[in-house]
């Protein structure tokens, strides 16, 4: 599939995985719809887009937890933005890393609300376009998390493992249209992911990538790429991606001052 001139709608576009998916749409010559709740980082984004080739962008300040606010943006897109093409359902966060049992409720409810009823949200205001035009490509970002879950992250895990029965659902449901749906899913990616699940903990941020090369952000946006540039009748079903010193969620190979290490992701942070 061609990417110029296709109206690509990426969530949470202000930093991190999304801001790299844009720039990648953007260099292939797309017009781009962008979402997030931070104005000035879209407006940023948004611009470099523009000056890497993107056709067009057209911005939306948006909280995918607000559902009526999710239906009315997308009924309320200027004609020429209402054809969307590619969704890439990936605003998301992690918040805390704790036991279950002594776990915080608000964390739990944010990390769910975003997610997971969220990317539902988005899902059910662009879809039904997508299934009267016969066409389109959805794109969700899952996690090795939602394949094994770790300590201390059962719920973040959990809201994974529900993004991966919601897209291959969406599969499922969408049999006998032309849409495509996608999971891409990626191991530890350095974004502002872990200082958004640390509250700004920078310290505690960086551990989470010492002594190891984690993914970046770009090589997810190029995972995404390639699943939405294969020929038409080819659907990706899912995209595993980790940094070569990562087997899963649970186990490492990080080099330590004195030699190499094989920790535990739970203990590690
Ligand atoms: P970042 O924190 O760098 O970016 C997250 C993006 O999501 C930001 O643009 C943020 O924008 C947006 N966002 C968060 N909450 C909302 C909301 N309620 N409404 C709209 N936008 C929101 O993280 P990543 O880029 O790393 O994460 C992107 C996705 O990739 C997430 O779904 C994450 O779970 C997943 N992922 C990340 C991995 C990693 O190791 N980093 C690995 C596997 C998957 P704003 O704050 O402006 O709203
Ligand atoms: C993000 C990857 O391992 O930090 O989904 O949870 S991890």
């Amino acid at each position: 599939m061609k990417i110029k001139g296709k109206i690509v709608f990426i969530t949470g576009a202000s930093a991190g995985i999304g801001a790299a998916t844009a720039l990648a749409f953007a260099e292939e010559g797309a017009r781009l719809l962008l979402a997030a709740r931070r104005k000035d980082k879209l407006a940023s984004v948004a611009a470099e887009c523009l000056a890497r080739g993107a056709e067009s962008v057209h911005e939306l300040a948006l909280d995918v937890r607000n559902q009526p606010a999710v239906a009315r943006a997308i009924e309320s897109l200027p004609a020429e933005w209402k054809a969307i093409d590619v969704l890439v359902n990936n605003a998301g966060l992690s918040r805390g890393l704790e036991k279950l049992y002594t776990g915080s409720v608000e964390d739990w409810e944010e990390m769910i609300d975003t997610n997971v009823k969220g990317l539902l949200y988005v899902t059910r205001a662009v879809v039904p376009g997508m299934v009267e035009r016969d066409s389109g490509h959805v794109v969700n970002l899952g996690s090795t998390a939602g394949e094994v879950t770790y300590p201390n992250g059962a719920v973040y895990c959990a809201t994974k493992a529900a993004e991966k029965a919601i897209n291959d659902g969406l599969r499922q449901d969408l049999l006998g249209t032309s849409i495509r749906v996608t999971s891409v899913n990626p191991g530890m990616v350095e974004t502002e992911f872990s200082q958004v699940r640390f509250r700004g903990d920078q310290e505690r941020a960086a551990k989470v990538y010492q002594g190891l090369q984690p993914l970046a952000a770009t090589d997810v946006a190029d995972a995404i790429l390639w699943a939405v540039t294969r020929p038409s009748h080819v659907n990706i079903a899912h995209v595993l991606l980790t940094p070569v010193a990562q087997a899963n969620s649970l186990l490492f190979h990080r080099e330590a001052a004195q030699g190499s290490s094989v920790g535990l992701v739970g203990s590690m942070r």
